[in-house]
């Protein structure tokens, strides 16, 4: 008896090919579900992605400012593989799961500024898929390669659909030149599948540098000329909210000032991840939540 193959909407790596329409909305709420109005609601199903200025205060900035600091100074961290260090200057690149590692970050995703609007975007109770903090130090910070988080989220965490949102939260200044996260608005409506096949343990690497799944240079081009390229940038407080399919990326920062954000990515209870669609086995619960009991 030959095991049903699944239906998958969005396929990539070996299994892709061409561009794929999206076939599912970005916003499934409405301007009654929540913070948002319908007008910014119809702006982020355009765009992808809302900023918000002030979205948390310069005391919460300093407290998170303050976890950030703890979390990469502490030795008995080193070696656990939440943390990410830079591919050359060894220094602390990401640290994931950071709910667990800090009563206050966990505080915040249950923080109804973020609860509400996630609800309402992805139009159900949510969860969080992933947390991490990206510290994009200072003179040796390395960027991040086009992507769509959702052709990871989906070829190796399982996850089916696109009904996920990312909130990134800047601790620091974020200027067009240190490393300021880049994003194709509309970019979302296209799945562009990724290149590759997906290798054993791939986030081993794959978390310092992305080389599998990330789309061609000749896709990169087509969805930039066609979408443009808009950057977040913003005073520390700041908070974007990106669809889990839109194109970003992010250049190194040579500059004195670290550009460091918190990223909260809520995925909908409706959308939990089955096998991956692209790799052997499931990503480590640090990186790809499985429990996906609702957030309150
Ligand atoms: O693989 C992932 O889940 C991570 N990689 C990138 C480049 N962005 C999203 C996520 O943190
Ligand atoms: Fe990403």
């Amino acid at each position: 008896m030959t095991t049903p193959t699944r239906l998958d909407a969005y396929p990539t790596r070996s299994q892709g090919g061409e561009f794929v329409v999206r076939s599912h909305p970005t916003v499934w709420g409405s301007g009654v579900d929540g913070p948002f109005d319908d007008v910014a609601l119809q702006g982020h199903a355009r765009r992808g992605y809302t900023i918000l200025e002030d979205f948390i205060g310069a005391d919460e900035v300093a407290q998170f400012t303050a976890e950030l600091c703890r979390l990469s100074t502490d030795r008995s961290l080193r070696g656990d593989a939440r943390i990410v260090t830079e591919k050359v200057s060894g220094e602390v690149r990401s640290i994931f799961q950071v709910e667990r590692l800090s009563a206050q970050l966990d505080a915040l995703a249950r923080d109804p500024r973020l609860l509400d609007r996630a609800r309402q975007l992805l139009g159900s109770e949510v969860y969080l898929h992933q947390t991490r903090i990206n510290y994009m130090p200072g003179f040796k910070g390395t960027g991040f390669y086009w992507h769509s988080d959702f052709e990871t989220w989906h070829a190796e965490d399982g996850l089916p659909t696109p009904r996920a949102v990312s909130c990134s939260i800047a601790l620091t200044r974020n200027y067009p030149f240190n490393g300021g996260l880049m994003v194709m608005p509309g970019s979302h409506e296209v799945f562009v599948p990724g290149v590759g096949d997906t290798p054993e343990n791939n986030h081993t690497s794959s978390l310092r540098e992305q080389t599998v799944g990330v789309p061609s240079e000749a896709a990169i081009a087509s969805l930039a000329d066609r979408c443009g390229i808009d950057q977040f940038t913003g005073q520390a407080g700041s908070a974007l909210w990106f669809d889990s399919n839109i194109m970003h990326a992010s250049a190194n920062n040579i500059t004195p000032y670290p550009r460091s954000n918190i990223f909260l990515v809520f995925n909908s209870v409706e959308n939990a991840p089955e096998q991956p669609y692209a790799a052997t086995s499931p990503r480590p619960a640090h990186i790809a939540n499985r429990d996906f009991t609702p957030l309150g």
